[in-house]
């Protein structure tokens, strides 16, 4: 009996741990495919009142459509939605992710759906490039690439790191900090939205290809989304979705 108790309790223990992806075909069957998000990054995901849209949600629900499938979105903070595809909380995520070698060894990434990079936005004309950063206190996003590009500079006072885009932005507008490295396309936007807020841009620190991704080595799926984002792509449909967030194509070329 109680050898029994311990088998039972170690299957129980294995199933809660090994959590299976989906594979294509059953998310075909059910007809819904899952999509995690963050929904504070605009103009990439953000919400209108109750509306989840921006750039690479729009992006997606074309892409679903093409795989003719329907979609649920979920969002959580950007921290936790790598993590959450092991976990089986969605079958896709789409929040930004740059494709990083780190990140590659957790997840598997599809074909990008946009290029951008990291700049460095101030207050400051005297702050503008890598090197006036020595000495500086930057404010950026957790577990983002900003992160990561930011601590390689050399001389760099201190990096803040704030669990949104818009706190880090927030820490900046304050003077709590001396500079914010985000995404050249956020800064784009903000710049042309609050022309007045003393905001400016500076160089860029680095560049990056964006994509989502799916639980590791789930291939079927990652397929059958680059199959329906090079369709999306191709006949412009993102085309437009990019023109009316960003007035140019950010797709790579
Ligand atoms: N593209 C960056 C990265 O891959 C930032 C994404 C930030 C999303 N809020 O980390």
């Amino acid at each position: 009996m109680k050898m029994f108790k311990t088998l039972a309790t170690a299957v129980a223990l294995c199933a809660a741990v090994v959590v299976q992806a989906r594979p294509l075909e059953e998310i075909q069957k059910s007809g819904t495919i899952i999509l995690g998000s963050e929904g504070q990054y605009a103009p990439f995901n953000f919400f209108k009142g109750k509306q989840l849209t921006g750039y690479e949600i729009e992006v997606a629900e074309a892409v679903v459509k093409k795989m003719g499938l329907k979609y649920e979105w979920k969002t959580v903070g950007f921290d936790a939605l790598l993590t959450g595809l092991a976990q089986d909380r969605w079958d896709l995520v789409i929040a930004s992710h740059a494709i990083t070698d780190e990140r590659s060894k957790a997840v598997t990434f599809t074909l990008p759906h946009y290029c951008s990079g990291g700049i460095i936005v101030s207050m400051k004309p005297e702050v503008a490039k890598a090197a006036d950063l020595n000495g500086k206190v930057v404010a950026v996003q957790t577990g983002t690439t900003y992160l990561d590009a930011v601590k390689k500079v050399p001389g760099v006072k201190d990096v803040k790191n704030f669990p949104t885009d818009e706190a880090a932005r927030n820490a900046l507008a304050s003077k709590r900090v001396d500079a914010w490295v985000t995404d050249r396309f956020v800064a784009k936007e903000m710049l042309a939205k609050a022309p007045k807020a003393g905001f400016r841009t500076g160089d860029m620190l680095f560049v990056e290809q964006v994509a989502s991704a799916v639980s590791k080595g789930n291939q079927g799926l990652a397929d059958a989304w680059n199959k329906a984002l090079k369709e999306a792509i191709a006949d412009g449909t993102v085309g437009k979705i990019s023109q009316k967030y960003f007035q140019e194509d950010v797709t790579c070329k």
